[in-house]
């Protein structure tokens, strides 16, 4: 276009959007030359909240943005939006089912799905991050049918730092001398942080972490539940973290990267996963835009146990939303 990103993030008053505005903003995940068009899309009730951030935003005199809209619409925000992310969803209440949990977001990302097919630039790059994340994907594609299905993505990347940040600390090494971590499947408890090919400065981490009963009872459960544990201390969920990560993912995805990284994407029958879900593998990221899910990584009884249970999972999800999409 003119040389300008146009950036759309969807629960824009929210916290995450707090932590995430000033890193896009300062040139941190699109680079320190990149213009920025910023839409911010919040529904009603936010409006006024979103109305501090964009005053806020204003506050910073941020070079690199050239202009903010701010808005209730989807039409109005997808416009033209070349990178969007989602994180407006309907959380889950104490009590909520999974089957009303997809129900209420099945009706977001059905209309945001139709509003982005309708006015988004055709090479958007999409990373969903409201849960359940990956289910939220996949009913955004179903609705979005003009758009690439590569081109929708969703958010593990934090469960990726989270392991790795956990490794580092366990084993008293920087965080960038970890290697290898991979996130399997659904950003949800049954999610398989794998660390059978992790390294420390090219040693294998497993028997660092105790060997695998270790890692089965101890490690895993702390990746698997580590939202729950921040939320039960902070009283919120996760939102410095979960900015940062969204960041790492665009920058990875955008602007390409040496390192094999984890995001949810579209399964096409790679490690047995049939397609129809948005599956979190390890990929690997060109510059430009383009990725592929790296082959032929071994997997062992002990791995193949949690991914089958991960993708179990998902198709049950997908089952329960294509069920509410008919209707
Ligand atoms: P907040 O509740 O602070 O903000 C959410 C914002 O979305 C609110 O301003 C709300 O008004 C808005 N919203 C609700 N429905 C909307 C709609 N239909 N269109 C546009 N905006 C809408 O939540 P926050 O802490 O920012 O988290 C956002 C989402 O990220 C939540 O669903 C959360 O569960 C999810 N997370 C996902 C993670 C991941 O790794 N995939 C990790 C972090 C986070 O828990």
């Amino acid at each position: 276009s003119n040389g300008i990103l146009t950036v759309c993030v969807s629960g824009a008053a929210g916290q995450i959007a707090y932590s995430l505005l000033p890193l896009i903003a300062r040139g941190d995940v699109f680079g320190r030359d990149q213009p920025i068009e910023l839409h911010l899309l919040d529904i009603k009730p936010a409006l006024d909240a979103l109305h501090g951030v964009v005053m806020e935003l204003h506050d910073c005199a941020f070079p690199l943005v050239r202009n903010i809209v701010e808005t209730d619409d989807p039409m109005v925000a997808f416009q033209h939006a070349d990178v969007t992310i989602l994180g407006g969803s309907f959380p889950r209440r104490p009590g909520m089912e999974r089957r009303d949990l997809i129900a209420k977001n099945v009706n977001i990302f059905k209309a945001q799905g139709q509003a982005l097919d309708r006015v988004a630039s055709k090479n958007v790059k999409v990373v969903v991050v409201g849960n359940p994340s990956n289910t939220n994907a996949l009913v955004l594609s179903h609705y979005a049918p003009s758009i690439p299905k590569q081109n929708i993505t969703a958010l593990t990347r934090l469960d990726q730092n989270r392991a790795v940040g956990q490794i580092a600390m366990r084993t008293g090494v920087n965080a960038d001398q970890v290697e290898g971590v991979a996130i399997w499947g659904n950003h949800s408890a049954t999610q398989y942080p794998d660390v059978t090919h992790a390294t420390v400065n090219g040693e294998p981490v497993m028997p660092k972490l105790g060997g695998r009963q270790a890692v089965a009872e101890e490690f895993i459960p702390c990746i698997q539940k580590r939202g729950a544990a921040i939320l039960k201390a902070r009283g919120l969920s996760s939102a410095m973290s979960a900015a940062s990560a969204i960041g790492d993912h665009l920058k990875s995805w955008i602007l390409g990267d040496s390192k094999i990284v984890s995001m949810a994407v579209a399964s096409d029958g790679s490690y047995d996963v049939k397609p129809g879900v948005y599956f979190s593998f390890p990929v690997r990221c060109s510059a430009g835009g383009d990725y592929e899910i790296v082959q032929g990584i071994e997997m062992d009884e002990f791995s193949r146990k949690y991914v089958s249970a991960t993708t179990e999972e998902l198709f049950a999800e997908r089952q329960e939303a294509l069920e509410l999409c008919a209707v």
